[in-house]
Formats: structure tokens, C-alpha cells, sequence
């Protein structure tokens, strides 16, 4: 009895936590590291090719007998000299063409850019619903939520690199009810 007195005596004066808690603070701290490494990675996937790198492509399920369907990302040009996106092509349409935004007699339209799209040296092009983006014209099947399809960019200088567009749901973020000028 007089022993285990003394026992726990000295334990409270040693100060530090019980070597079972401190274990305890430690692994509860690793799970939150986890669990904040691990969210980016499941919401957003990303690819590389020579100073640019392309953030989540992204694109929507279409409903049966749509010709068309959009796709969006952000590139990023780390580099010191300006790059230009020149084409893209999939197999889950016919052609894919680079848009943009206008107003032509008060009505917003779409309409094809031509000579591609400069992304600025260190700067970035958000490709997105309403402003610049991918239009994958004369679709040879629906894409589905959930799944991804291929595609691959090509730019002036960095070249062609293969990404693969992550199909998100119909409604997804503000899409727009805008004619097409083609
Ligand atoms: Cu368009």
C-alpha cells in the first residue's frame, strides 16, 4: 500500500503526461494530418507537362442525345516564358473546341476562339462555366457521372499531355442556358 503511494507520488511530480496519453495526442494528431492531406487529394487531381501544370479537368453528364458537353480546369504556367493552348481531342467526341464568352445583340453567346489561348508566364487561365472553356462537339456517347474519359491538351510549347476529365453531375456549378453561335 505504502508503496503504491509513493509510486503515484512520484509520478505526479515528474511533470510530463503519462507516456499513454502523449500517445494518445500524437496519433490523434497524425489522423487530422491524414485526414487534411487526404481531402485535396480526393476533390482535385492534377497533371504536369514541362512548366504547366492543370488542375482538375472537369466536365458534365449530358442528358441522352446531347451533341455537346463542356470541360473546365485551371492551368498554371510556373515558367518564365508565356505558353498557348492550341488543341484538344478525345475520343468522346467527334472534335473539342476552345470557347469564349460574348454578348452579341444582348444575348449571351459562345463562340469558337481561334489562334488558342495564351496562359501568361507565371500566371494562370481558369477554363469555367461562363467564361473560357472546352466544348466537346458532336458527342459519340453521353458521359456519365462519376466516370473519367481521356483527353489530350496540346500546347505550343510544352506539347501534348494526356488528362482525364472527371464527370460531375448535371446541375454542377451555375450552369449556364446560352446559345450557341455555330
Ligand atoms: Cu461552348
Amino acid at each position: 500500500m505504502s508503496n503504491r503511494l509513493s509510486r503515484a507520488q512520484a509520478f505526479a511530480f515528474r511533470g510530463a503526461p503519462p507516456f499513454h496519453l502523449r500517445q494518445r495526442i500524437d496519433l490523434a494528431v497524425l489522423g487530422l494530418l491524414l485526414l487534411l492531406a487526404c481531402v485535396p487529394a480526393a476533390l482535385a487531381h492534377e497533371f504536369k507537362v514541362g512548366d504547366l501544370d492543370i488542375e482538375h479537368p472537369w466536365s458534365r453528364a449530358t442528358p441522352p442525345g446531347a451533341k455537346v458537353a463542356g470541360g473546365y480546369f485551371t492551368v498554371v504556367n510556373k515558367g518564365s516564358a508565356p505558353d498557348r493552348l492550341l488543341s484538344i481531342s478525345s475520343d468522346i467526341s467527334d472534335k473539342a473546341e476552345l470557347h469564349e464568352m460574348g454578348v452579341k445583340d444582348g444575348v449571351m453567346t459562345m463562340r469558337p476562339v481561334s489562334g488558342g489561348l495564351e496562359i501568361p508566364a507565371g500566371g494562370k487561365v481558369a477554363l469555367k462555366p461562363g467564361a473560357y472553356h472546352l466544348m466537346f462537339v458532336g458527342l459519340k456517347r453521353q458521359p456519365k457521372q462519376g466516370e473519367k474519359f481521356p483527353a489530350t491538351l496540346t500546347f505550343e510549347k510544352a506539347g501534348s499531355v494526356k488528362v482525364e476529365f472527371a464527370v460531375e453531375g448535371m446541375g454542377e456549378t451555375g450552369d449556364m442556358d446560352m446559345d450557341h453561335a455555330e
